[in-house]
């Protein structure tokens, strides 16, 4: 494959030379089964990082640099990512230039790739990774909280490090989630990517790091601006996913099945004078069929089921889960809080019941029923 190590830069002259020297000299000679190149993204640093690589340019021949105006982490990403794919790339790496990020776990990366992830995440917060001992304590405190924050509030907890800059992508990715990545151009960027990235389906792995100390200059983060940025990110990405994505469709569907369910029932009873409880269970089993086609259109359109056997097999299970559900759970909470607090606040076991009822049925629909593919 076609490997682009992407390196953004702002005010690094003090860095770059050293772990251009090092890629180069360390790290690539023990990669043979892929062409190794870098790419830095320099905003037109005042120090004159930029006149630096093109000196260094004609020492190494797979080293190129791409300029622009200063417009945020995110952007200068975007920039180079753009440039790198029209160039060819097949793999590309995002790595700080301070020398955090330890060149030689590259191999480690490229052979997740080779594994067939598209994408890899270094990881600072599971075991065999770390951030530096040398941090005061309010520094360490801030970095573990800010990802544990992020997890909770995405409700995704198999990424350890969401916020981290070190990762390797496949162009792939970064083609579908282009035309999304320019709201967030700052350092927020690499949480809303990922995001997307989770979101779509894409096979991701991790690898863990020791995050080291910056090697000399400063760090060009503005903390309280990056924390409101991010925060106004995962929550809003958040409350949509839950309100417009599959859980909020489910909702509507279970809403229209409410309404089915109540006219059947009106009309038999009413109209025809049948028993109400014959009514009732021919009202659910009608909803119940609405409610599957529905999902099955519009919920979770992506995972739609193909083929008659297939159809009648997740109808079967879908109508299982329904009355498990409704039995067990709802019902099984009602009676429960009846015997345990009395039967005074039924109408509120009954609430708590179908607030479980509606969590059990999503979680079935979607690690069962309409279980999520990985990317194609
Ligand atoms: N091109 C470009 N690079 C940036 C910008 N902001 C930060 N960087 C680079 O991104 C990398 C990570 O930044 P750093 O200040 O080390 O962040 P920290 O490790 O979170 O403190 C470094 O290589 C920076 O030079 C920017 O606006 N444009
Ligand atoms: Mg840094």
């Amino acid at each position: 494959m076609n490997v682009v190590v992407i390196i953004p830069t702002f005010n690094e002259k003090g860095n770059i030379e050293n772990l251009i020297d090092i890629l180069e000299e360390e790290v690539f000679p023990k990669i043979k089964n892929h062409e190794m190149r870098i790419l830095i993204a320099d905003d037109n640093s005042p120090d004159g990082t930029a006149r630096e690589i093109e000196k260094l340019m004609s020492k190494w021949k797979n080293l190129d640099l791409t300029t622009g105006e200063k417009k945020g982490l995110g952007a200068a990403y975007v920039r180079a990512m753009t440039y790198a794919v029209e160039k060819g790339a097949d793999v590309m790496f995002e790595m700080d230039a301070d020398l955090q990020h330890d060149p030689a776990k590259i191999p480690e990366f490229l052979k997740k790739m080779d594994e067939g992830y598209d994408m890899v995440i270094g990881t600072r917060y599971s075991a065999g990774g770390s951030i530096p001992k040398e941090w005061p304590f309010k520094r360490k405190m801030f970095s573990v909280l800010g990802n544990l924050l992020v997890r909770t509030i995405l409700l995704k907890f198999s990424i350890h490090d969401w916020t981290g800059g070190y990762r390797a992508v496949k162009k792939e990715v970064f083609i579908k989630e282009k035309p999304e990545l320019t709201d967030f151009k700052g350092y927020t960027f690499q949480v809303s990517f990922l995001n997307k990235a989770v979101r779509d389906g894409f096979r991701i792995a991790e690898v863990p790091f020791h995050f080291g100390e910056r090697h000399v200059g400063s760090s060009k983060i503005a903390p309280m601006a990056y924390i409101i940025d991010l925060l106004k990110y995962v929550i809003t990405a958040s409350l949509q996913e839950k309100l417009f994505g599959p859980f909020g469709k489910f909702l509507v569907v279970g809403g229209t099945g409410f309404i089915i369910q109540a006219v059947i029932l009106r009309a038999m009873v009413g109209v025809w004078k049948i028993d109400p409880t014959i009514s009732n269970l021919t009202g659910a089993v009608a909803a119940i069929f609405s409610n599957f086609n529905l999902n099955n259109i519009w919920t979770f359109k992506t995972e739609k089921i193909h083929g008659l056997m297939q159809y009648l097999w997740k109808l079967f299970n879908f109508y299982a889960t329904s009355a498990v559900g409704v039995i067990l759970i709802q019902t099984g909470i009602i009676f429960l809080g009846d015997n345990l607090f009395g039967k005074k606040y039924y109408f509120w076991y009954f609430i708590f019941g179908t607030g479980i009822l509606l969590i059990y049925n999503f979680t079935v629909y979607r690690l069962i029923i309409w279980r999520k593919q990985p990317h194609k």
